[in-house]
């Protein structure tokens, strides 16, 4: 099935090997940073150099004047943005295709929505970084860096995504078996921190109770369950989820398959996607980057990364849960400095407000205003948030897009009243 995206893989193959010297810009999120080290790895092993950009967004333009340019993650929603670049570009991206992209020089543009697939869950853009390095050589190894972006980005495991990772389950690069898909470490800590699945716990109590109902040891390291008390686990949980009002599609997330990559530097892979993500939200995209790159000397750090940040989130959703309103047809959330607009959104929307599309709204030290919109696929059927979020924003003088599941927006904050009465209206 992948082969479509496999023939303009192989034309991105010959735009790269008449280069020495490539410039990547890639997202700053998992998908992105994973995706960016798929690519800069089968770079290296063709004797290539390549310099990093990490952005936010392609919202500002990008000069870029000399050598290869790749967009990782990102480039398929802005045609403007790619047309203007004077030199030979490549576009990997699963993000739906806007407008027509009219480049200057050579052009190859990877998109599963261009081959037959839904990007939003089918193929991430870390998947489609993995066809293009299949296509420079024996770059087996990376289905395992290619996993991280589809969790990252809460994709599913059929389509092209399905296909990578049994290409990685045959190579042994990706260990699959069934249970439940949590991260590694003490069960008592874990129950707390986790963001996927949310579990909702207040305080150390509430952890203790659920425990003790459950009839686990806390101090038990979650890795060294036996079989049965992974599925008593397993059971406790998906109660939980579904009674703290989660969309129930989200069970199949935490449910079902989980992943290891022997070779990686952390083995767990749901755990290894959520600490290169922290790195990225935290503004340490590039400690992320390195651990996909197997640079061990930044395991350390991007732990400690991941632990602050997991801390913070599980904080701010236990403070911010009863400043959430209700609209007609949505749900919105207005906060000031939150630390990941996007990560509060995504968890309020799958695990604890799971049956309106979910706008959370950050206004930041420096004025400027970044807005969330998450829906699941159920909703995702009759809303298309990329396109709500869109025209919100162009009526009040913003820019918006993303995904029909998960969508942005950045406006000014004056417009913030407006922006979400517009929102609700389209989305009813
Ligand atoms: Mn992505």
């Amino acid at each position: 099935m992948l082969d479509m995206l496999r023939v303009e893989a192989k034309k991105a193959k010959d735009i790269i090997e008449k280069h020495d010297f490539v410039r990547i810009y890639t997202h700053y999120d998992v998908d992105g940073i994973s995706s960016s080290a798929i690519i800069a790895t089968a770079l290296l092993r063709m004797g290539k150099q390549f310099q990093i950009t990490f952005l936010k967004g392609l919202n500002e333009g990008v000069m870029h004047e000399d050598g290869l340019a790749i967009f990782t993650d990102m480039g398929s929603s802005y045609p403007e943005v790619i047309s203007e670049i004077e030199t030979d570009v490549i576009v990997i991206d699963h993000h739906f295709p806007i407008g027509k992209i009219e480049a200057k020089k050579e052009f190859a543009h990877v998109n599963p929505h261009l081959a037959g697939f839904d990007g939003s869950f089918e193929l991430s853009a870390s998947g489609s970084a993995f066809v293009v390095a299949e296509s420079l050589g024996e770059n087996y190894d990376l289905t395992a860096i290619a996993l991280l972006g589809m969790i990252g980005d809460k994709q599913k495991i059929s389509g092209g995504n399905e296909e990578i990772i049994k290409l990685g389950i045959e190579k042994g690069y990706i260990v699959q078996s069934d249970g439940l898909r949590i991260i590694s470490g003490k069960l008592s800590e874990i129950l707390k921190l986790s963001i996927e699945p949310y579990l909702g716990f207040n305080n150390d109590r509430d952890v203790e109770d659920f425990l003790k109902k459950v009839g686990l040891d806390g101090d038990k390291n979650v890795d060294d369950l036996s079989k049965e008390e992974e599925i008593k686990l397993a059971n406790a949980i998906t109660l939980r989820v579904l009674r703290n009002n989660a969309y129930e599609g989200v069970v199949e997330s935490f449910i079902g398959k989980k992943f290891i990559i022997p070779k990686e530097l952390i083995k767990n892979a749901v755990m290894m996607s959520e600490v290169v993500n922290a790195c990225g939200r935290k503004g340490a995209q590039s400690i992320g980057f390195a651990l996909c790159m197997r640079d061990d000397r930044y395991l350390e750090k991007s732990i400690k990364i991941w632990r602050d940040f997991q801390k913070q989130i599980a904080e701010e959703l236990v403070k911010r849960r009863d400043d959430v309103k209700e609209g007609f047809c949505i749900r919105y959330l207005i906060m000031e400095n939150a630390p990941s607009t996007s990560t509060i959104a995504t968890i309020y929307s799958r695990y604890l407000f799971g049956d309106k599309p979910f706008i959370a709204i950050n206004i930041k030290k420096d004025g400027k205003v970044k807005v969330s919109a998450r829906a699941n696929e159920k909703i995702a059927e009759r809303i298309d948030l990329a396109e709500v979020m869109r025209k919100a924003s162009e009526k009040v003088g913003g820019k918006g897009g993303g995904h029909r599941v998960a969508a942005g927006a950045n406006i000014s904050s004056e417009n913030i009243e407006e922006f979400i009465k517009e929102v609700d209206r389209l989305c009813c």
